[in-house]
């Protein structure tokens, strides 16, 4: 099953998967075989339908911090076929306070793909972008968050790049140092797993699977969401960015989880391997 679940013939075995596994197992042969914007559209629904705020927060997180617009836009396409509800509407009703603002606008703002402009204006924009973070950040009392939302949320990556430079450049720290010291709780973690998505993608990955595996508990979900779901995005890249700081993945994936679940998880990486 894993077999044929690796390399993909999915329809017919989706109810065979649902019908005759279960658990941790379960959830990942099913994160390898429905389409990419279903997959999102469930984990989404769960995190506006569950109990457990935190868990709520963590799952809209993962899916909505870490997807490019057109990917978001697939998602909620799924979510309307699967839910026959608005995605926006159901995400701004489940959250709340300038989270809901951050979730809101990465739904419904079209994020500019590319910098249309010559490369030297491009450096005095992301000056002056990386200017206004400033100011609402390390040089007032409290955070205007609002201005940091709309930038991250605006901004291309290749912007936001250069934005990080100049900032590092002119202030002499690291916009997600300032980050992690103007926010605070859910919405700390919200920012900078975006931060760290639109800056280098494999990385941001990386860095989950280095943190579910090393936690004192190894987190299940977090492997299926960086590892399976990766699997023909970039996580061959993701698995470069992992060794290139030490460790091999297929061996620490071998010594931290257990069973079905781990040779699934190291057929998915011996698949890009
Ligand atoms: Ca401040």
């Amino acid at each position: 099953m894993v077999e044929a679940a690796v390399t993909g013939c999915r329809r017919d075995i989706i109810g065979l998967v649902k019908s005759r596994t279960r658990g941790d197992f379960q959830k990942g042969l099913l994160a390898l075989l429905e389409p990419a914007p279903i997959r999102d559209a469930e984990w989404i629904h769960k995190s506006v339908s569950g109990f457990n705020l935190l868990t709520r927060k963590a799952m809209a997180r993962e899916v909505l911090c870490t997807r490019t617009p057109a990917e978001l836009r697939a998602i909620a396409g799924a979510y309307r076929f699967r839910y026959r509800g608005d995605m926006v509407d159901d995400v701004v009703g489940a959250f709340f306070g300038k989270e809901r603002e951050l979730f809101r606008r990465l739904l419904t703002v079209d994020r500019v793909l590319q910098a249309d402009h010559a490369a030297a204006a491009d450096r005095d924009r992301a000056r002056t972008l990386a200017q206004a973070l400033y100011e609402a950040g390390p040089a007032r009392w409290g955070t205007d968050e609002g201005t940091y939302i709309q930038i991250l949320t605006t901004e291309s990556p290749d912007a936001l790049r250069a934005v990080f430079r100049e900032f590092e450049a002119l202030y002499g720290q690291n916009l997600l140092a300032v980050m992690d010291k103007e926010f605070s709780g859910s919405f700390e973690k919200d920012m900078l797993t975006l931060s760290k998505f639109l800056i280098d993608p494999p990385r941001a990955f990386a860095d989950i699977i280095r943190k579910a595996l090393t936690g004192v508990r190894t987190d299940e979900e977090d492997l299926i969401r960086a590892i399976i779901a990766r699997k023909d995005i970039d996580l061959r890249e993701i698995m470069e960015v992992y060794e290139a700081q030490g460790g091999s993945l297929m061996e620490d994936v071998e010594s931290k989880t257990r069973g079905e679940f781990r040779s699934l998880l190291m057929a998915v990486i011996a698949s890009v391997a």
